[in-house]
């Protein structure tokens, strides 16, 4: 299979020729952390079926040595069961369950929401043939006009990057969500993150010191910075702001980072919770 390690990748892109779809980039990631070199065939939202041969309408898709996979998940799973002596993207069944449930979070809380703040430039950015379709399917998609949904996005940025936090704690403590080295559930995270970066041309969405900074400047340089297209906009430079606002919690949230390691640890806080109460 892969006749000279090459896969021929089909490609979901911009006028800026940046890829956008979050699918696709976190299928051009799992491709690369296989070792496979990418055969891309270039094209925008106009003429899908007619580039696959009427095989799909929906990107991202591959053939291996004339063997079509569709389906961002579906390639990911014939990867590693194809090509078990390489670097596995999914190591055990359970990244695939928390790979899903984090996936499904990320979606609801960031890559609709930052849809919904860029869909006009979205539809700009686009290749000129892609307008009408973008424009007539997205405003199905989203229940709106274009422009008006997009109209105030500087107010929901801040509430946006604020409810990544649990994004936030998982890397507080390892260097990659997949541990010492990334995974698929690190590409599938920052497949949404590029696919922000392909259309964020009004604004970056995330504070210069956001605690997230390290590990997405990390994505962004592997396999020879696959993810520093200049097609891309700055994703750091959102201001704090002045009504104060935090774009993160500094200390973290949740009950993990708190580790209980006996009265000493919890002292302070129990004293504050029992303010006021009888001591007997
Ligand atoms: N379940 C599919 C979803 C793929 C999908 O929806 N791709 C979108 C791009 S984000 C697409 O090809 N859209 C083409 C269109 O809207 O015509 C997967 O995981 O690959």
């Amino acid at each position: 299979m892969a006749k000279n390690n090459t896969i021929t990748f089909y490609d979901l892109a911009l006028s800026t020729g940046a890829t956008i779809s979050p699918f696709v980039w976190a299928t051009k990631y799992a491709l690369k952390h296989k070792g496979f070199d990418l055969d891309v065939v270039p094209g925008g939202f106009t003429g899908i079926p007619e580039r696959t041969g009427g095989k799909t309408e929906r990107l991202p898709a591959i053939v291996d040595d004339g063997k079509w996979v569709l389906d961002s998940w579906g390639i990911v799973e014939y990867l590693d069961e194809t090509y078990p002596d390489r670097p596995a993207l999914i190591p055990h069944p359970s990244v695939a369950a928390l790979t899903r449930a984090m996936d499904a979070w990320f979606w609801k809380v960031a890559t609709g929401p930052w849809m919904r703040c860029f869909c006009a430039n979205y539809r700009d950015l686009a290749n000129k043939e892609d307008h009408e379709y973008i424009t007539h399917s997205r405003e199905i998609m989203l229940g709106k006009k274009l422009e008006d949904m997009q109209a105030g996005y500087e107010e929901r940025l801040p509430g946006i990057s604020a409810d990544l936090e649990p994004l936030r704690i998982a890397l507080r403590e390892v260097e990659w969500l997949g541990g010492d080295g990334p995974n698929y559930a690190d590409y599938r995270i920052m497949g949404s993150i590029l696919f922000t970066a392909s259309v964020c041309k009004t604004s970056p969405v995330l504070a210069d010191d956001d605690p997230l900074r390290d590990w997405i400047e990390r994505c962004l340089d592997l396999f020879g910075g696959l993810g520093r297209h200049p097609g891309l906009f700055p994703l750091f430079g959102l201001p704090h702001p002045e009504n104060g606002q935090e774009l993160f919690a500094p200390q973290g949230q949740g009950g993990i980072h708190k580790r209980n390691t006996g009265v000493d640890s919890t002292r302070a806080e129990s004293e504050k919770i029992t303010q006021g109460m009888s001591k007997d």
